[in-house]
């Protein structure tokens, strides 16, 4: 580091350790919202409301707190709408463009959670909130762009505001604000506001002047001016009268403003139904009773009264509560049913599995293809390429595809200075083979021990533990180092009791499915698909009907039952023999280990299966 990047990095640290002092400062009175919505209506923080039509950019908002930058740009397009919004969050660019919001120059999907700020769904909209000032912006997305967002400050700030949302207590002139916003660009322009007798403002307005206690023709001046060359723009106009018709909170000028103006209901997925005032965030299966925060109200999509949205499906499905169900090796349990092993019980809570104690080791199990978290999640790897298996603090596991068949070609371990390459009958360390295991290297930080013919067991001087298998295929079996929780990443999971966040990326988002998870903590070329269906067919009848020794509550494998379903074993097996590259009865006998080997995990020793299976 050198002199300059040290007083930097203390400065910055400094910097932060007064930010908390700054924020303490901050007066909590009241909120302050500023919005922008239709094809050009700005409601500063205080002041009345103005139109500005122009396809140019211009700072909504834009302050400096303890050497942060927030600010918020805004630029329409010809549609009326907002084609592209810049926030800045404490140095921190998101960027909302053609319905994606990105973050760092990276596409992120809602929720994502980072450092300094949180993106999530509120209600029918989108909001950006900072963990490190009370400021949030919030938005509508509709086809073309975005037709309405506003920006909230939850308490006065030391400092000035600038953008056509002005001062937040100090009510602008709208020509200064909108001349002093505009950010320079030569291609666009902004035009005067048209006035042309619009029938359907002033019949709203003439309806609506009870309720609304302000100046009555400025508005319907607003309203004219933004519905003007965008009369037949639903996205531009209903926002409008949406905003005006909610202050009147009367349930029949409701029904009449949609009828009149002809904006339906926005629409909702799947069973969800819309509601003007509806939970910010929707019960879900893992999480029926949202914190006070969202329970907030807002126009929201949301399930029927006395359902929640199965979060643990697709589709957007409301089921009671107590029809929730958990996950586990492929079988669904009920929401209150317990799952039982010898080494913890847990009980399925909506979605997601409450645990006592674990007293085995959490093991992540990587068989080919085939992997099984440290929490308990299993899935397939979508493609044949090099994946980050695990990575902690100061080691990383890499695996690397076999380019013939679903097995692994070899297994790369980084800690700390150390390099370890393990192939096929084959240990490099530092790339000098090694032939000698007990006890290897006094000095080093890992030591390498066979425990059998085939069987490697590496320790490491920080706890961490791992077995690898190297025929007659490479496998690797990982222990979660104790209080590891979310140190760990990558395609064995984080090690939290908690099956939910376990396809959480590269990027830290959390994915439903394996391939955009697993590809995210895939490195450089893959080397094809891996099948998900029996390709070749003569084999198929073999794989269904020895598989099934699994299933079979005769069969020496039965003693594992009631410990581990064997759902998920069974389908493995049927996909090691169809596509393995192997032979069908080294696969099958792959398969049933595999399967005998997590039940060893959990204390249950399965008799001597390889002899009644004939396998070696
Ligand atoms: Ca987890």
């Amino acid at each position: 580091m050198t002199t300059q990047r040290r007083i930097l990095a203390f400065s910055l640290s400094l910097a932060s350790v007064f930010g908390t002092v700054e924020l303490l400062k901050t007066k909590e009175t009241q909120t302050y919202t500023c919005r922008t919505f239709g094809s050009g209506i700005v409601q500063p923080f205080q002041g009345e409301s103005y139109y500005v039509r122009s396809d140019c950019p211009f700072t909504l908002t834009s302050f400096n707190v303890n050497q942060g930058e927030y600010s918020v740009t805004i630029r329409r397009g010809h549609n009326g709408l907002l084609v592209q919004v810049e926030i800045v969050l404490n140095n921190v660019t998101t960027l909302l463009q053609d319905g994606h919001v990105v973050v760092k120059n990276k596409s992120v999907s809602d929720p994502c959670d980072q450092k300094y700020q949180h993106i999530f769904k509120y209600g029918i909209y989108t909001r950006l909130k900072s963990s490190l000032l009370p400021f949030s912006v919030t938005w509508h997305s509709v086809c073309g762009g975005i037709n309405s967002l506003w920006v909230t400050l939850e308490s006065e700030l030391n400092t000035t505001t600038s953008g056509l949302c002005g001062k937040q207590n100090v009510a602008g002139h709208r020509d200064e604000l909108i001349r002093d916003s505009k950010l320079h660009d030569h291609k666009c322009k902004t035009s005067s506001p048209v006035l042309q007798k619009n029938d359907i403002c002033r019949q709203f307005f003439q309806e609506i002047k009870d309720c609304v206690q302000y100046n009555n023709s400025h508005y319907q001046r607003l309203c004219e001016e933004n519905i003007f060359g965008f009369e037949n723009s639903q996205s531009v106009f209903c926002p409008f009268f949406k905003e005006f018709a909610s202050q009147c909170n009367q349930s029949t000028i409701n029904r009449f403003w949609r009828h009149l103006t002809k904006c339906a209901e926005p629409r909702c997925p799947g069973d969800l139904i819309y509601r003007e005032k509806g939970p910010a965030v929707i019960p879900s299966c893992s999480n029926p009773k949202p914190p006070p925060f969202y329970q907030e109200l807002t126009e929201s999509c949301a399930c029927p009264e006395g359902n929640v949205l199965n979060n643990g499906a697709k589709g957007y499905r409301c089921i009671p509560w107590s029809s929730c169900s958990c996950e586990f090796a492929g079988k669904s349990y009920r929401n209150g049913e317990i799952r039982r092993s010898k080494c913890h019980s847990c009980t399925c809570h909506g979605v997601v599995w409450r645990c006592s104690e674990n007293f085995c080791r959490r093991r992540c199990v990587i068989e080919g293809p085939f992997v099984t978290t440290f929490d308990g999640k299993q899935y397939v790897l979508p493609q044949k390429c090099s994946y980050v298996a695990s990575k902690g603090p100061n080691w990383r596991i890499r695996i690397h595809f076999s380019r013939k068949g679903l097995y692994l070609r070899k297994v790369v371990v980084r800690f700390s200075e150390e390099l370890f390459v393990f192939k096929e009958n084959k240990v490099l360390w530092n790339g000098q083979e090694i032939t000698k295991f007990h006890q290897f290297q006094e000095n080093c930080n890992a030591k390498i021990y066979w425990v059998s013919s085939t069987f490697l067991q590496v320790h490491t001087t920080s706890g961490f533990f791992f077995q690898i298998q190297l025929s007659p295929e490479i496998q690797l079996f990982i222990d979660a180092p104790d209080n590891s929780n979310y140190k760990i990443k990558g395609l064995c999971g984080n090690s939290n009791n908690n099956t939910t966040d376990d396809f959480t990326t590269k990027s830290g988002v959390i994915e439903n499915s394996a391939e955009p998870f697993a590809l995210s903590w895939s490195l450089g070329n893959c080397q094809g698909n891996i099948p998900t269906n029996c390709t070749k067919r003569e084999y198929e009848n073999y794989a269904h009907e020895k598989c099934a020794v699994l299933n079979q509550p005769t069969e020496v494998f039965a003693q594992g039952h009631p410990h581990i379903p064997t759902d998920y074993y069974y389908k493995a097996c049927i996909q090691r023999i169809c596509n393995s590259g192997r032979s069908q009865k080294e696969a099958l006998c792959i398969g049933l280990a595999s399967y005998a080997k997590a039940c060893a995990g959990v204390g249950v020793v399965i008799g001597d299966w390889k002899k009644n299976m004939g396998c070696a």
